[in-house]
């Protein structure tokens, strides 16, 4: 069911022992808004956890600081920037949740409404969950504190690829600015989120820029990442996501695609898009989906080459739609 914000607001008022959940494969949206969250409700004297079936990369540890550790069973489960169920993760770990998921708080126009209570602002209302998300914690009047300002400035940052892509609105910038006159280190995250990059990330690039390849007259621009790839670079899983901005970039490229094999063996594509090609239209062709410049979806094909045909076939249809 859909709800709006004075009743979001109010299932986080009623309740006190508040488990949040992240997506699959964390990014800074998911995990700011878990971030701001946990630490506004503990900071009101509530009980609040945030549970998540992977890897959290070290470059998010500083929104860890001050949180607290705490076990308990929880009397509201809370979903954040989660599209679908199937994005908590593995089947095992998410059996745990079914029906069990009261409140989720979102963006993405491909929610499936897997929660008791769904609160969704899409595009263009919200470029993140973390501006979503900002909005609620003011309806309960939980103190935006610098700790938690600096996890919602996380969470606009990253889905805006710092405030440089369309889905950035001039609220996302109001929110942002109102996030700096907390006094947050901002330089810190943007260093953090946009410039450093590990020696072993650094090895993966190189691989992944070798293996790209440009189709239909180089409107579409596509690299790999292999299981072998991360073996090679001494990188993981967990340091792909920024790989994914590549091939856009590429002058004249309409459709960008990084198509992922993950340790099963099993591929998946990341979409991003230039106006007016749409990804979230070529995803869902394959059963996926996400924002219009963003998007993603499992490939079938046994081998890279079934799974490379896969979505080539579906940015061919984009293209010839536009
Ligand atoms: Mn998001």
């Amino acid at each position: 069911m859909r709800i709006d914000f004075a009743f979001a607001a109010k299932l986080l008022k009623e309740h006190s022992q508040i488990e949040i959940l992240c997506h699959k494969s964390p990014d800074g949206d998911t995990l700011g808004c878990a971030y701001a969250l946990c630490r506004a409700l503990q900071s009101m004297g509530k009980k609040a956890k945030i549970s998540i079936d992977d890897v959290i990369p070290h470059s998010f540890d500083y929104m860890n600081d001050n949180i607290e550790v705490q076990q308990f069973e929880p009397d509201l489960i809370v979903a954040v920037d989660v599209a679908t169920f199937d994005l908590l993760g593995s089947k095992e770990y998410r059996e745990k949740y079914r029906d069990r998921v009261d409140l989720c708080i979102d963006h993405h126009t491909t929610n499936t409404d897997f929660a008791k209570y769904t609160l969704l602002e899409t595009e263009p209302e919200a470029a993140a969950a973390a501006e979503t998300l900002l909005l609620v914690l003011y309806e309960v009047g939980a103190d935006v504190d610098s700790g938690v300002a600096e996890c919602i400035y996380t969470g606009l940052s990253t889905d805006t690829g710092c405030f440089r892509y369309s889905n950035t609105t001039s609220r996302t910038l109001r929110m942002a600015a109102d996030m700096v006159d907390k006094d947050i280190p901002f330089e810190m995250v943007n260093k953090r989120m946009f410039e450093t990059r590990t020696k072993t990330y650094n090895a993966l690039e190189t691989l992944a820029l070798a293996s790209m390849e440009m189709h239909f007259d180089g409107k579409c621009a596509l690299i790999t990442i292999t299981q072998d790839m991360y073996h090679k670079s001494g990188s993981d899983e967990s340091e792909s996501h920024s790989l994914k901005a590549i091939p856009r970039q590429i002058e004249g490229v309409l459709a960008g695609v990084t198509l992922k094999e993950d340790a099963d063996g099993l591929f998946r594509a990341s979409v991003r898009t230039n106006a007016p090609a749409d990804a979230c239209r070529i995803c869902a062709r394959l059963g996926g989906g996400g924002h219009k410049r963003a998007a993603g979806c499992d490939v079938p094909g046994k081998t890279l080459a079934e799974a490379k045909q896969a979505i080539l076939d579906s940015v061919a249809a984009e293209l010839e739609s536009l």
